[in-house]
């Protein structure tokens, strides 16, 4: 079994109810173990677009990487998201942060993402859930990342319902 950390972030139409789909759909090949508070963040990269909600997910599993990568991709696409500009809108946003401690380099892949470190929508719900995890890179925390970037843009908002209720993981019949 391995532990994979993602970022989910929207910030088109119906930004909590993507990320509740995005969530249903990652369940069907990896077994998520927490899910971190969504937080309201400040648009980073590019400024001009509407806000952000962003959350972080933890899982297991036995999907490969470059698997992992492929139904993600499926996932953002069977939600109708569009091309768009480089860090511009999007419906949903899958990233892979930290698959184990791997360090992968490749043309279709980068483990860690390589703006963690940067990223305080990425930290912030990432210090919920795991604080003490190390980055294979660098050696430095989560927590320790956290503190060095500037936390104004971030808001911490609400949990996510997590685990999702029997009747709704069998699929809501009205
Ligand atoms: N994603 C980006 C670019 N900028 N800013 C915030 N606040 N949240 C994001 O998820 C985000 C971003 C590109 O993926
Ligand atoms: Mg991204
Ligand atoms: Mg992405």
């Amino acid at each position: 079994m391995s532990s994979i950390y993602l970022s989910l972030g929207s910030n088109l139409n119906d930004r909590f109810a993507n990320l509740r789909r995005a969530v249903d759909g990652l369940q069907q090949f990896i077994t998520i173990t927490a899910i971190s508070p969504v937080f309201a963040t400040e648009p980073w990269g590019e400024t001009e677009q509407p806000p952000f909600l962003n959350v972080c997910v933890a899982a297991v599993g036995t999907i490969a990487p470059h698997d992992l990568l492929e139904r993600i991709k499926k996932i953002e696409q069977e939600m109708g998201r569009e091309p768009s500009r480089h860090w511009g809108p999007r419906l949903i946003d899958i990233d892979i942060l930290f698959y184990d401690k791997l360090v992968i380099d490749d043309e279709n892949l980068t483990i860690p993402h390589p703006h963690i470190a940067e990223r305080a929508f990425v930290l912030a719900p990432l210090a919920v859930i795991i604080p003490d995890f190390r980055h294979p890179q660098t050696g430095v925390s989560v927590q320790e990342m956290l503190e060095k970037v500037d936390l104004s843009g971030v808001e911490r908002l609400f949990e996510m319902p997590f685990p999702l209720e029997s009747r709704e993981m069998a699929g809501s019949s009205g």
